[in-house]
């Protein structure tokens, strides 16, 4: 017996059976690599979902961690506040988009961001109506999964759904889903079921992450800002695997133009702690009363300090140019495969900056997906080296999330496993 099948065992025995994993225990992991119990070197392209993208331990987030351990870790932002969350405040209001008057809250996990973006909204505008999308992923708490446009495993026994969201159709061309088609789905939702007065907010993903890596439409978003702004609703955008550099911008939405009123962080924030924001409108921000929003370890300050050092080196090392550098290397790569005889596969290669996704169908069509080779290949990837994600509400979509810090031999080194693990998985589905 392994010493990874030992813990495999010991995880089934003690561990609940919903928290799912893969059958790597990590021992170490240095920038883009990690090492698992049996000694075994791999590249990360899951990056702990999104979050890695200044890397494992960046000496720098390390040393910032470091020194504020020396000082303290944890007094509760409620009781004995800090300078280092202030600061982190004034550093989110800064940059993200929108030129008003900005605060920010700052929580623990992406899902915490999004109920507390809801519940401003909610005593903003005294409505209590939700509008998100079919395929979108916002958390597992209550709210979060009730956001959440898919059932299984994210709802499946867990109800009741809190009452009054409703979910529109994301636009996927890919998948038939047109912009306008969108579009005419939300305004026939309004009319027959949702009283757009009675809504709080619209909650979006500039580009869905757990859905697939579907990409929204400039004018799409554009929409929902005029449909917003016609109503009186808040649009909230969740940047939670989108943002912090991960797309070539600072956030998703920078590449739409459009202006969020409320955006939720978390995952890249603060390089493998655990924190997340809401920056908005000010006084958006500000209608919960005081008392209304926090919690006890909201702000932590060990990840505080790494986000202060994430910023910086997001600025310093440039790494929404690396994004773009990244995604052009691994779209030329995904494209260059697809082209191949025998690839027909590969239905879809797309991607924003270092956000990139191919999805595998049996036609090249996208109404016919191939979830059994999407396994094959993430299982054959691993067995060589590469830690790959599936996503996609069918799940039939590998993700593509390597730290923006990989040296460009070990994204080579990648791309190469990637291309052989594909062939493998092919040649052994045919034999
Ligand atoms: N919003 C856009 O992607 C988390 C989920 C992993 P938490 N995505 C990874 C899993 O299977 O639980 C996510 C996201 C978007 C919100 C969240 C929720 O963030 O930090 O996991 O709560």
């Amino acid at each position: 017996m392994t010493v990874t099948d030992q813990l495999s065992s010991r995880k089934a025995a003690a561990v609940a059976r919903g928290v799912a994993t893969r059958g790597i225990y990590a021992v170490r992991a240095e920038n883009a690599e990690l090492w698992d119990a049996e000694g075994r070197r791999y590249i990360d392209f899951a990056a702990g979902i999104a979050v890695n993208n200044t890397g494992h331990r960046h000496p720098r987030v390390m040393a910032s961690v470091a020194s504020q351990a020396e000082a303290f870790t944890h007094t509760c932002f409620h009781v004995a506040p800090y300078e280092s969350y202030v600061a982190l405040a004034e550093r989110l209001n800064a940059l993200t988009p929108g030129d008003f008057p900005k605060k920010t809250m700052l929580v623990t996990t992406g899902a915490e961001a999004v109920e507390n973006a809801i519940k401003m909204a909610r005593a903003f505008t005294g409505r209590s109506g939700v509008v998100s999308f079919s395929g979108a992923f916002h958390g597992r708490t209550l709210l979060g999964m009730a956001l959440t446009g898919k059932v299984a495993p994210y709802k499946k026994g867990f109800g009741a759904m809190p009452p009054e969201i409703a979910h529109a159709p994301f636009p996927n061309d890919f998948h038939g889903v047109s912009e306008a088609a969108a579009l005419e789905h939300l305004e026939r939702l309004f009319a027959s079921s949702v009283d757009p007065e009675r809504v709080a907010a619209i909650i979006i993903e500039p580009v869905q992450g757990e859905g697939g890596f579907v990409i929204a439409p400039a004018g799409f978003l554009r929409a929902l800002r005029d449909i917003c702004d016609r109503y009186g609703i808040v649009l909230i955008a969740d940047e939670v695997q989108a943002g912090m550099a991960r797309t070539g911008r600072m956030f998703g939405f920078d590449h739409s133009g459009v202006v969020p009123d409320l955006v939720t962080m978390a995952k890249g924030l603060a390089g493998g702690f655990p924190l997340s924001a809401v920056t908005g409108r000010a006084e958006i921000v500000d209608a919960p009363d005081p008392g209304g929003v926090g919690g006890t370890y909201a702000g932590n300050p060990l990840a505080v300090a790494a986000a202060h050092a994430v910023l910086d080196v997001i600025a310093d090392e440039r790494l929404c140019d690396r994004a773009v550098e990244i995604g052009e290397t691994i779209r030329a790569r995904l494209n260059h495969i697809a082209d191949q005889q025998g690839m027909e596969c590969v239905g879809d290669v797309r991607g924003l900056g270092a956000m990139n996704a191919f999805e595998l169908v049996t036609d090249r069509s996208g109404n016919a997906p191939d979830a059994p080779l999407t396994s094959a290949i993430v299982a054959e990837a691993e067995r060589r080296g590469l830690i790959l994600l599936s996503c996609g509400t069918r799940y039939n979509v590998i993700r593509l999330l390597p730290p923006l810090t990989i040296p460009m031999d070990q994204l080579a080194e990648a791309l190469d496993i990637l291309e052989a693990s594909i062939e493998a998985a092919l040649m052994a589905r045919a034999a």
